[in-house]
């Protein structure tokens, strides 16, 4: 089903803060519907409440547009995966309020000559923020389009100078297993961990993000920050680090240890290669509505042309 805010509005010539505007101005010009149907219209209102919480100003960064509908604050802040509060869609969104976040560090050590542990608020300001939409890819073949805020992991990498041994990164969620109902599912070997090799880490497409929709990061999609890796599975984008370490071997990530047949190292989106429990040949746009047909996925989630050149001559069936 189309919508009326998806005609017309392109993503890449207005700010998400604007379409999200629009939307809502869509849906108090409807409030009428709904009356006539006995629906309370402050249950209207309260579906989509828009963006929430701090500002976090960025200058916006066009290099990888996309022209579909960036999908809106509750579709983004309600159906998430953050498996240490809950295997339900909803859950991060119901508890990861317990999470705290005050005060808040990440350690980046390992192979670099300058090994850092800094308060994230130094962090935030290490180089200078920039809103980029990504498209989301889930492994379980379902997407979104989300304008995230932050800046390229290569700076932060740069900045503590790696070493000749670093050829991999390493990062670390946090681990609150008295605030966190998930861990006491060993569902995964906690902490979250996840890794990319350091030229993958390196690329510019690589976000370390603060920000979501013009905001702080909200909990349930990894405040206070998190890596955005858009040509791979969500599932490599580890949310809340603390800790961001380069190694020279590759590292046992938390979900190869969990089920090595099913989720490789590298987890390059590939409509060619299925999972054993879904095809990824099309994906599910959420917030598409019910009788949306599903949408072909594309080759490295659409950033083929930026990012192919990292694989040359790796057979992507082998290394999934
Ligand atoms: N620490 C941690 N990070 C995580 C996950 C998780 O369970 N724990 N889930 C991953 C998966 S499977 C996806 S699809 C994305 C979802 O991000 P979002 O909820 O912000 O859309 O986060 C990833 N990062
Ligand atoms: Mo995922």
């Amino acid at each position: 089903m189309r919508r009326i805010w998806d005609i017309g509005l392109s993503p890449s010539d207005i700010t998400p803060e604007s379409v999200w505007r629009a939307r809502r101005r869509f849906m108090q010009g409807a409030a009428l519907a709904p009356l006539a149907l006995g629906v309370p219209a402050l249950a209207r209102a309260a579906a989509d409440a828009g963006p929430m919480g701090p500002l976090l100003p960025a200058t916006k960064d066009s290099r990888w547009p996309t022209v579909e509908a960036v999908n809106t604050w509750k579709d983004i802040t309600t159906y998430n995966n953050f498996y240490e509060f809950g295997t339900g869609k909803g859950d991060p969104a119901e508890y990861a309020g317990r999470m705290q976040i005050k005060p808040w560090t990440v350690q980046i050590d390992g192979a670099v000559r300058k090994p850092l542990t800094l308060d994230i608020d130094d962090l935030r300001k290490l180089a200078p923020l920039q809103e980029r939409v990504y498209r989301l890819r889930c492994v379980e073949a379902w997407s979104m389009v989300i304008p995230w805020t932050g800046y390229s992991l290569s700076h932060l990498l740069s900045h503590v100078e790696p070493t000749g041994d670093a050829k991999y990164v390493v990062f670390t969620s946090v681990l609150q297993p008295k605030n966190m109902p998930g861990v006491s599912e060993r569902i995964l070997d906690w902490p979250y961990t996840e890794g990319l090799r350091m030229d993958e880490a390196m690329h510019p497409l690589t976000l370390l993000t603060f920000g979501v929709y013009g905001r702080e990061l909200p909990k349930q999609n990894g405040a206070p920050m998190r890596v955005i890796i858009p040509w791979k599975y969500g599932f490599k984008s580890g949310k809340s680090l603390v800790r961001i370490h380069l190694q020279s071997t590759p590292p046992e990530t938390s979900w190869m240890r969990a089920a090595p047949q099913e989720y490789g190292f590298y987890a390059n989106v590939n409509p060619a290669v299925p999972h054993p429990r879904w095809s990824q040949a099309t994906e599910r746009r959420i917030g598409s509505g019910l009788f949306a047909s599903r949408i072909p996925t594309q080759p490295f989630n659409g950033y083929a042309e930026a990012v192919s050149g990292l694989y040359q001559g790796m057979d992507l069936r082998r290394n999934f």
